[in-house]
C-alpha cells in the first residue's frame, strides 16, 4: 500500500506561522533545538540538546493498579518560558501504565479543564460497557468518573494508549496534551534479547506551542484537513538525544498520539526490525527502511547500533492527500523532512544479535470470515461551503447503531476510501488482522485515498456498543463515526 507521492506536497508551516506570530513561533524553535558538542567521531547529524525522557512509569501489583488522572490546563515549561497544555498529572504524556494480563485497572479521572471530557484505552480488549472502555459516558468539568477495566486472561502483551474520547472535543484534547501510553506485558517480553534491550516508550505528538489558550484555535481550513502543528515531540521533549551503545539491543515502542500527523520514519545507517504493530507481535522480525504510522497506530522496533557516530530519526516527506488547495486549508502534509530525535552511539566491536522466534506463528492465521461487509469512507459537500466527513453516506450519531453482530461472528471487512485523502480507520475492542499482509494484528489501519484495505476481525468473547471511527481526529470530531454493537 504506498500511497506517496511528495509533489502533492502542500506546506502547512505558513498556517502554523500565523497562528503565534513569525517572529514569536522562530524564536520558541530555536530556543528549543540548542545544539550541544560532543567528543563522538565524525558524526553524520548534531545531536539534539536534550536527554531522552520517558514518562513515569505506574506498575500493576498483585494484580490491581488504581490511580488517579486529573486532567487540567498546566504551563509546561519550555525554553526559557512556558508553554500552555491539557496534561494528566501535570505531565504531557501522561504516566505509563504498566499491566499484565488478568489485572484489574482503576482509574479515577477527575476534569479539571472547562470542556467535557472522558477516556479510552485505545487498544485495549476489555469491555466497551458500563464503566470501563465506555466512549460514551462524558465527564463534565468538576466532577470524576471511576473507570474499571478488567484485563482478560489472554490478553495479548503489547503497547496501546489512553486518550480522551469526548466526541466534538477529541481533536483539541489529545492534540493539546493529553495522551498517556499502557504496556501489556507476558511472558513473550521475557525473550532473552527482548528482555535484556534498552526499552523506550515514544510517545509522538506535534501540540500547537504558544503561552495561552489562543493556540488551540482552528479555522475550518484546519479542521477539514486535520490539525497539524509545527513542533513534533518525543515524550514532550523536542528532538531528543537517545544514548545507545553498540552490542546493547535498543527496543523502541512507538505511539502516534498526533490528532492529524502521520509518520514516515527512518533511522540513518540503520534498518528498522519491526516486531510488533498495534498492539500485535509478528511472528519473527520484520525489516523495513522506513515505517508509516498513522494516528493511533503503535510500532514496536528493535535496532542493533552498528558503529559509534550520531544518527537521525527523521520523519520522511508523507503526503495524506487532502484538499488544502481547494478548501483554502492546509497542514495536511509535512512540508519537509524533519529530524525527530537522534540516535548517539559509543562503544564498539560485535552489534547486538536479534531475536529469531518472536511469537507462536499459530496466532496469525487468518480466521475463516462467515460474513463480509463493505465500509466506506467518504467525503462529500456540506452545508456552508465546507465538507462532510462520513461513514456509509453518514455523519456520526450516538443514538443509531450502524452495525450489529452476534458474538462468535468472524466478519471480512472491505473498507474503502473514495476521498482524496488518507484516513486511519480504527475499531474499538476488537482487534483486525489485514488480509494482504496479515504479519501482526492491529486495530488502527490507515486506508490511503481513493485505496481499499481489507481485514478480518473474529468478535468473540466481548460484547457491547463502541464505535469505529477516523483517527485523524478533527474528521472524528466532524462526524466520521460509526456505532457497532456486538450482542452475546
Ligand atoms: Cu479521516
Amino acid at each position: 500500500m504506498t500511497s506517496s507521492s511528495p509533489d502533492r506536497l502542500i506546506p502547512s508551516r505558513r498556517h502554523f506561522l500565523a497562528l503565534l506570530g513569525v517572529g514569536g513561533a522562530t524564536t520558541l524553535l530555536a530556543a528549543c533545538s540548542t545544539d550541544t558538542t560532543t567528543s563522538t567521531p565524525t558524526p553524520t547529524v548534531d545531536p539534539g540538546g536534550a536527554g531522552f525522557v520517558q514518562p513515569e512509569v505506574l506498575r500493576s501489583s498483585g494484580g490491581r493498579l488504581e490511580l488517579t488522572l486529573r486532567a487540567a490546563p498546566t504551563d509546561l515549561p519550555w525554553g526559557d518560558g512556558t508553554r500552555y497544555a491539557f496534561t494528566y498529572n501535570g505531565s504531557s504524556p501522561g504516566p505509563t501504565l504498566h499491566l499484565r494480563p488478568g489485572d484489574q485497572l482503576t482509574i479515577h479521572l477527575e476534569n479539571a479543564l472547562d470542556a467535557d471530557t472522558n477516556l479510552h484505552t485505545h487498544g485495549l480488549r476489555v469491555s466497551p460497557s458500563g464503566n470501563a472502555d465506555n466512549i460514551f459516558l462524558r465527564v463534565a468539568p468538576g466532577e470524576t468518573q471511576t473507570y474499571v477495566y478488567d484485563i482478560p486472561d489472554n490478553h495479548p502483551s503489547g503497547l496501546f494508549w489512553y486518550h480522551p474520547h469526548s466526541h466534538g472535543t477529541v481533536a483539541e484534547q489529545v492534540a493539546a496534551g493529553l495522551a498517556g501510553a499502557i504496556v501489556v506485558t507476558d511472558a513473550i517480553d521475557d525473550i532473552a534479547e527482548i528482555a535484556t534491550s534498552n526499552e523506550r516508550v515514544w510517545i509522538l505528538s506535534d501540540p500547537p506551542i504558544g503561552t495561552d489558550a489562543s493556540i488551540l484555535a482552528t479555522t475550518r481550513g484546519d479542521r477539514m484537513s486535520g490539525r497539524q502543528g509545527d513542533t513534533i515531540l518525543v515524550n514532550g521533549v523536542e528532538r531528543p538525544d537517545v544514548d545507545a551503545v553498540v552490542g546493547e539491543l535498543e527496543r523502541w515502542r512507538f505511539v502516534n498520539a498526533s490528532s492529524s500527523r502521520y509518520y514516515r520514519l527512518a533511522l540513518d545507517d540503520h534498518p528498522l526490525q519491526m516486531i510488533a504493530s498495534d498492539g500485535g507481535r509478528f511472528a519473527a522480525p520484520v525489516k523495513k527502511d522506513e515505517l508509516l504510522l498513522a494516528p493511533g497506530e503503535r510500532a514496536e522496533l528493535l535496532v542493533a547500533p552498528a558503529t559509534a557516530g550520531s544518527f537521525a530519526l527523521r520523519a520522511l516527506r508523507y503526503d495524506r492527500g487532502g484538499m488544502g488547495a481547494m478548501m483554502g486549508g492546509g497542514g495536511n502534509v509535512e512540508p519537509e523532512e524533519v529530524v525527530v530525535a537522534t540516535m548517539t552511539v559509543r562503544g564498539d566491536g560485535a552489534g547486538a544479535g536479534l531475536p529469531t522466534a518472536l511469537l507462536d506463528a499459530g496466532e496469525l492465521v487468518l480466521p475463516e470470515p462467515s460474513a463480509t461487509r463493505v465500509l466506506e469512507l467518504g467525503m462529500g459537500m456540506a452545508g456552508g461551503g465546507g465538507m462532510s466527513f462520513t461513514i456509509d453516506g453518514k455523519i456520526f450519531d450516538g443514538d443509531r447503531t450502524d452495525i450489529t453482530i452476534e458474538a462468535g461472528t468472524v466478519e471480512e471487512w472491505e473498507i474503502r476510501n473514495t476521498s482524496p485523502m488518507d484516513h486511519p480507520l480504527h475499531l474499538h475492542v476488537w482487534a483486525m488482522l489485514p488480509v494482504d499482509d496479515p504479519v501482526g494484528w492491529k486495530d488502527t489501519i490507515n486506508v490511503p485515498a481513493r485505496e481499499s484495505v481489507r481485514v478480518r476481525i473474529a468478535f468473540t468473547e466481548i460484547t457491547g456498543r463502541t464505535v469505529y471511527h477516523c483517527h485523524i481526529l478533527d474528521h472524528e470530531d466532524m462526524g466520521m463515526m460509526g456505532v457497532i454493537e456486538v450482542n452475546g
